[in-house]
């Protein structure tokens, strides 16, 4: 069987200590149509020599925080710290749901929400009560591939979550240095400017692969159509709340 030859033996201690710590974490490995086939650690899931040897792929979220008028959305730029794309610029929160009984609920998301939820206190300490659960809106999910370096890379089925909270204009947050560098509140002109740095390398401006690939294909469309509807109940069509993109 395919996950009992994975590798594991990668040296850590050139990395944060805090960061390798949660590398033992226990990511939801999947089938290419996202049904659960087990369980393995943010570190092997996350080598690429186990990705490219088992296919192995596991199941993640992205959340995208926008302001109460819509008109903003909140970026985080990764911490020096993070194994995976550090310093990356990307959207305001990203991690995985876990192998445990809670964040495996499939109904109505509500495990991804809850992963959600848990991660945006961690990273950005951004409280329950002002991202609740039932706010969380699931859109579509995207399978990718993208190495971060030679050692490291991300394999995901990746959940697609908006939430726009009406009761502060911008929820307020205090970010933990660990995980995040910098935060930013941009509007659709700004996020465009920034992935034009993005594509330059001389910018010094790095943006993550799958910020980049949402981006490219739905951001923009489904924020207009956000504003344009005034909430973010379906942002998304029918087709794609079912499909998997394969990007
Ligand atoms: C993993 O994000 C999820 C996606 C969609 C790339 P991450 O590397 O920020 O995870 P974590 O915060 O758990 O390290
Ligand atoms: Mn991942």
């Amino acid at each position: 069987a395919p996950l009992d030859s994975i590798i594991a033996d990668v040296d850590l201690s050139s990395y944060d200590d805090e960061q390798v710590k949660l590398m033992e974490e226990m990511c939801i490995v999947l089938d290419r149509d996202d049904n659960r086939i087990g369980a393995g650690s943010k570190k092997d899931c996350h080598l690429m020599k186990n990705i490219l040897a088992h296919n192995l792929l596991h199941r993640a979220f992205s959340v995208f925080l926008f302001s109460a008028d819509g008109t903003k959305l909140l970026l985080q730029q990764r911490a020096t710290e993070k194994i995976t794309f550090p310093d990356a610029w990307t959207n305001t929160c990203c991690s995985h749901p876990l192998n445990t009984a809670d964040e495996l609920v499939e109904k109505d998301n509500l495990g991804v929400r809850t992963a959600a939820q848990r991660k945006l206190f961690h990273e950005l300490g951004i409280e329950a009560k002002d991202v609740p659960l039932d706010d969380f809106h699931f859109l579509t999910r995207i399978h990718y591939l993208a190495p971060s370096d030679e050692t490291w890379g991300e394999h995901e089925i990746d959940y697609i979550l908006f939430m726009r909270p009406q009761h502060k204009e911008l929820i307020d947050m205090n970010p933990s240095p660990n995980e995040v560098r910098d935060v930013k509140w941009v509007t659709q002109e700004e996020l465009r400017v920034l992935l034009d740095q993005g594509v330059t390398k001389d910018s010094g401006i790095i943006v993550t692969p799958w910020f980049k690939l949402i981006c490219d294909n739905f951001l923009f469309k489904w924020w207009d159509t956000m504003l344009a509807k005034g909430g973010v109940d379906k942002v998304a069509d029918e087709e794609e709340v079912k499909k998997i993109y394969r990007l």
